[in-house]
């Protein structure tokens, strides 16, 4: 018996990752769980198969998978619903710098999304190579440097910040979010040109729409990597509204310095927060993002 991750289902079996080799698994019989409740990452124990189950078409395929039955699905460590996946260590959260322009309320929901997780976010800003930047989005960019998350721009064209990135993938399980066309695939074929993922055609009319139809896992840079599919819309988690604020570390310094103590630092007079926002601490699209949250927090509060 061994453990491994599984990598991905497909065609009613799983593919798994144990002793260094990817194992082709079936179920064992009774046992039999339906596909929904197993998901990408999940630990498994596995059973390889006796020689007797070796078919004809294997014995003549060199590079055919080993064949193995999953015994046993272990407890999970963490389960992200958006990309769906279990057990990640880390996030990529993958956005082109252009082309597509970032949609950037999507990005602070997947922040939020990833720290109510548990999980570390690591933002990749892709296309460097075909960034010009302005002014307004070099300090935009900043305003994301100083959150205390790992940031880097990078070009999987050029192979340019890509040394960032490698280091921060060994020994860990990383899953890539962001939206369809931001270059999550590209990435996992220039850290691992093996993969060989298709990409979204750019001669295509309708650019980067959903090329990855799947999670999927890869051994990438001395870690296991997973693509997913692009997304544009995201809910926000479960949570109080006086909450929220504490997925902004940048209003970490201001909280407890406003007038009322049950500040939500919206309409209230003499706000920390909206001062900080006044002296350039705190950036105002960041804070325009937290104002429209916490309308669909307080709306989300109302349902439960
Ligand atoms: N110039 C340039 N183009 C890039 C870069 N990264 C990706 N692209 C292009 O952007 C397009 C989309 O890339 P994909 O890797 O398919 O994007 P994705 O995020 O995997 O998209 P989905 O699978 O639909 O979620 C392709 O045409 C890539 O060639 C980059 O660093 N520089
Ligand atoms: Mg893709
Ligand atoms: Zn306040």
């Amino acid at each position: 018996m061994s453990e491994g991750i599984l990598l991905k289902g497909y065609g009613g079996f799983y593919y798994v990752l144990a002793e260094d080799r990817v194992w082709e698994c079936s179920l064992r019989g009774r046992f039999r769980i339906r596909d929904q409740e197993f998901l990408p990452g999940d630990r498994v124990e596995i059973e390889p198969n006796g020689e007797q189950e070796t078919t004809e078409k294997a014995a003549t395929t060199k590079d055919m998978n080993k064949k193995a039955t999953i015994e046993r699905v272990l407890p999970r460590r963490s389960v992200l619903i958006r990309p769906s996946i279990a057990n990640v260590d880390q996030a990529l959260l993958v956005f082109a710098l252009t082309a597509p322009q970032p949609d950037l309320n999507l990005l602070d929901r997947l922040i939020i999304q990833i720290l109510g997780a548990g999980i570390q976010p690591f933002l990749v800003l892709t296309k460097k190579d075909c960034w010009l930047g302005d002014s307004g989005e070099e300090t935009l960019w900043q305003a994301y440097g100083k959150l205390g998350y790992l940031l880097a721009m990078v070009s999987s064209k050029t192979g340019e910040g890509l040394e960032w990135v490698r280091p921060a993938l060994a020994g860990k399980i990383t899953v890539l979010a962001g939206p369809s066309g931001a270059g999550k695939s590209s990435l996992v074929n220039a850290l691992a040109p093996g993969a060989k993922l298709k990409t979204g055609d750019v001669s295509r009319k309708k650019r980067g729409r959903h090329t990855t139809r799947h999670t999927e896992l890869f051994q990438c840079a001395g870690g296991v990597v997973a693509d997913t599919p692009g997304f544009s819309a995201l809910d926000l988690p479960k949570m109080k509204r006086e909450e929220l604020s504490s997925f902004f570390p940048e209003m970490t310094p201001f909280l407890g310095s406003c007038r009322f103590k049950s500040c939500l630092h919206d309409k209230e007079p003499d706000c920390a927060v909206k001062e900080g926002v006044k002296k350039g601490d705190i950036h105002p699209l960041r804070y325009e993002h937290y104002q429209m949250f916490l309308q669909e927090v307080i709306a989300a509060e109302r349902r439960y």
